[in-house]
C-alpha cells in the first residue's frame, strides 16, 4: 500500500508527463507512492504515453476517462481509486513544483491536516503573470475570503496543489460541479491544522492552458453556492435588511426631533444618523453577525467603534460617488445616489466582515 497518492488530472499534456513523471520520481525517491493520472481522452494520446511510460514508472496509476471533460470531476475520480493515506493533487504541467512535496508530506507528518502549496505567503511566488492576471487572481481570493469565512484559513485557498489526510475528506460529500476543489475540501472537510508551504508557482513552459474560458463563470457559481450552503449568503441579505430598517430609523428620528420637537435641522440629522448606527450595530450584532464576535465588554465596545468608523467613511464614499458621477458625467444626484449608496454597502458589508466581526 502506498503512504501518498498523488492525483494529477490531464488534458493534453503529452508533452509535460514524460518531464512530470521524471522530477516526481527523482524527488520523491525515499518515498512510498503512486500516482493517478485521471485523463479526459485527451485528442494528443497523453493517456498512451503514460501507458507505456508504466513499465518505466511503476508508481503510475492511468485513469482513462471518454465521456467527461472536467476538471474537478476528475479529482474526485482519483481520490475514489487512490489506495493512500495521504492524498495530494498538482497539475501535469510543470507548475508545481514536484520538489515541495516532500516538505509538504513533512508537514502533514507533523500534524497537520491539510497543507498547501502556496504562492502567497513568505518565499512564495507567480512567475511571469502579468499585473492583471494577479489582479484578478488576489480578486478572486478576496470575494472568497468576503464569502467563505473558512477559507481564510490560509493565504492561497485558490491553489491547484495540496496535499491532505484521507480522513479531512472520508464520507464528505465533495460536489462534482465543484469548481476550485481545495476550496470545495476547506469548506466541507474535517480538519484542524490546515497549513502551507511556499511555492514558485512556474510559467507553463510546453502545451496549452485548458481552463481559460468561462473560468470566471464556474467560479462565481461555486462560490455562491458554497456561501449559500454556508449561509454566508443569507448574512448578507440580513445586513441588507438591517441597513433598510436603519433608513427608517433614520427618517423617523428625524421627524421626531426636528419636525415634532423643532431641534435645529443639522443637529437634529446628526443625532438621528448616530442613533440609527447604533441601531443598525445593534441588530447587526444580536442577528447578522451573532455567531461572529468575542466575548467581554471591552470587545463589544470595540466593535462599536469600528462599526462607527466604517459607517463614517461609507458615508464619504456615497457622497463622493454620487458628486463624481454628477459633477463628472452630468448623472442626475438621485440616480446617482443610488449608485453611491450601492458602493457605501458593498464597502459596508466588506469592512465589517472582515474586520468589525472578523473571525
Ligand atoms: N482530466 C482533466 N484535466 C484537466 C481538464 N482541464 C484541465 N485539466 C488539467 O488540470 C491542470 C490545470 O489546468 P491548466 O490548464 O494548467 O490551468 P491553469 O494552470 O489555471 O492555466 P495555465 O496557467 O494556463 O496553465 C492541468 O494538469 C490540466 O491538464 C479537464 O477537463 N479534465
Ligand atoms: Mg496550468
Amino acid at each position: 500500500m502506498p503512504l501518498l497518492s498523488i492525483v494529477v488530472p490531464t488534458y493534453n499534456e503529452a508533452e509535460n508527463i514524460p518531464i512530470l513523471l521524471e522530477e516526481v520520481k527523482k524527488a520523491l525517491r525515499e518515498i512510498n507512492f503512486e500516482m493517478i493520472i485521471v485523463d479526459d481522452d485527451s485528442p494528443d494520446g497523453t493517456a498512451e504515453l503514460a501507458e507505456k511510460m508504466r513499465e518505466e514508472y511503476p508508481f503510475l496509476k492511468i485513469i482513462r476517462r471518454k465521456n467527461e471533460r472536467d476538471l474537478a470531476t476528475a479529482v474526485i475520480e482519483g481520490f475514489k481509486n487512490s489506495d493512500g493515506e495521504i492524498l495530494a493533487v498538482m497539475d501535469a504541467d510543470l507548475q508545481h513544483p514536484p520538489e515541495k512535496i516532500v516538505e509538504m508530506l513533512d508537514k502533514i507528518k507533523e500534524g497537520a491536516d491539510i497543507v498547501v502549496g502556496s504562492r502567497y505567503i513568505p518565499g512564495g511566488e507567480i512567475e511571469r503573470w502579468s499585473f492583471k492576471r494577479k489582479f484578478y487572481s488576489k480578486g478572486a481570493r478576496a470575494i472568497a475570503y468576503l464569502l467563505l469565512p473558512k477559507s481564510r484559513e490560509v493565504k492561497d485557498p485558490l491553489s491547484g496543489f495540496f496535499m491532505l489526510r484521507r480522513e479531512v475528506i472520508e464520507g464528505v460529500e465533495l460536489n462534482p460541479i465543484g469548481y476550485k476543489i481545495l476550496l470545495e475540501i476547506l469548506i466541507k472537510g474535517r480538519y484542524k491544522k490546515a497549513e502551507e508551504v511556499p511555492i514558485i508557482f512556474r510559467d507553463r513552459e510546453r502545451g496549452e492552458s485548458s481552463l481559460v474560458f468561462n473560468e470566471y463563470g464556474k467560479y462565481t457559481k461555486h462560490l455562491l453556492r458554497l456561501s449559500w450552503n454556508e449561509g454566508e449568503i443569507l448574512r448578507f441579505l440580513k445586513f441588507g435588511l438591517v441597513g433598510i430598517s436603519g433608513v427608517f430609523v433614520n427618517e423617523g428620528l428625524l421627524w421626531l426631533f426636528w419636525g415634532t420637537m423643532g431641534v435645529y435641522l443639522a443637529l437634529a440629522s446628526a443625532v438621528s444618523v448616530e442613533l440609527s448606527i447604533l441601531w443598525n450595530f445593534i441588530w447587526n450584532e444580536v442577528w447578522t453577525f451573532h455567531d461572529r464576535g468575542k466575548e467581554g465588554i471591552t470587545e463589544f465596545f470595540k466593535r462599536m467603534g469600528k462599526f462607527n468608523l466604517v459607517s463614517g467613511v461609507g458615508l464619504l464614499l456615497n457622497v463622493a460617488v454620487l458628486m463624481l458621477l454628477h459633477i463628472s458625467f452630468g448623472i442626475y444626484p438621485l440616480t446617482a445616489n443610488i449608485a453611491g449608496i450601492a458602493v457605501a454597502f458593498i464597502w459596508n458589508f466588506a469592512a465589517n466582515n472582515l474586520w468589525t466581526w472578523f473571525k
